[in-house]
């Protein structure tokens, strides 16, 4: 079963203490890392699923801002960001997948709805982007941007041999246009880098939370899996980030 990869002696999922302290560093700090949340032998089997999958995953270096949608309009709209990564799509994962089957799990997606204390809680409806793995290699780079679902629950499964940090901006869309146009000017008055060391799942508001990973170094891929929640139900990327992304639509 997926959820046995869970570390159940650190985290009881069930333990109120558990969900407080989650809480607690959501809403003091906008972002909850909890490490060694997946054991070793979770990390290598999910690690083990990228190996085999990854021929499968899609290339893409889309220019666009940080809102993921093309660079129009005025203000931060304009600037111009640039990624280049592979990532796996949700319906890339065969039904025996470890990873998909975390994901389907009522168990996590009630721990990550208590954690965040809210009554409901949503997995995203986009088939591609709602379980995705990013692959990062050589000189790729995920630029700044806010997703277009709530939440995001991260799991560090593999680091380059340098580079690839994490970088956040947590909340700073709350914050208004000026502080999102500073940031991209170079003012890190509100990043902090997170450590996503193997095993380490990190919940954030993807939305609000304006995030990047630096360039990666050396021939060891990063891999981190993304699982993606919403407060409201059908909630779905657009086609024009599925084209850049995953480089297809539905069928
Ligand atoms: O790879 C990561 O740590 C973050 C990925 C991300 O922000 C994204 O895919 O939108």
């Amino acid at each position: 079963m997926a959820t046995e990869a869970l570390n159940r002696r650190a985290y009881d999922l069930a333990d109120p203490h558990v969900i407080a302290r989650a809480n607690t560093q959501m809403t003091t700090q906008g972002v909850c890392v909890l490490p060694d949340f997946v054991t070793a032998a979770g990390v290598q089997a999910m690690v083990a699923e990228c190996d085999d999958l990854s021929p499968l995953a899609h290339r893409s270096s889309p220019r666009r801002n940080p809102y993921l949608t093309k660079a129009t309009g005025a203000g931060t709209n304009t600037a111009v960001l640039y990624d280049s990564l592979e990532v796996l799509a949700y319906d890339q994962f065969p039904p025996t997948s470890v990873l998909r089957g975390l994901y389907a799990s009522h168990e996590l997606l009630d721990f990550v709805r208590r954690c965040l204390g809210l009554e409901v809680l949503y997995r995203y409806a986009d088939p591609f982007g709602a379980l995705n793995v990013s692959i990062m290699r050589d000189a790729d780079v995920l630029d700044w941007h806010f997703d277009m679902t709530d939440f995001v629950v991260s799991i560090a499964l593999q680091s380059s041999e340098s580079g690839g940090d994490f970088e956040n901006a947590a909340l700073i869309r709350d914050a208004g246009e000026q502080a999102i146009a500073d940031l991209l000017a170079g003012d890190r008055s509100h990043v902090r880098v997170e450590p996503m060391t193997p095993g380490t799942l990190m919940l954030f508001n993807g939305r609000r939370s304006m995030h990047r990973v630096s360039p990666i170094r050396g021939t060891v891929p990063r891999y981190v899996a993304l699982l993606a929640y919403d407060t409201k139900p059908g909630t779905d990327s657009t086609n024009e980030l599925k084209m850049s992304r995953y480089g297809r639509l539905p069928a």
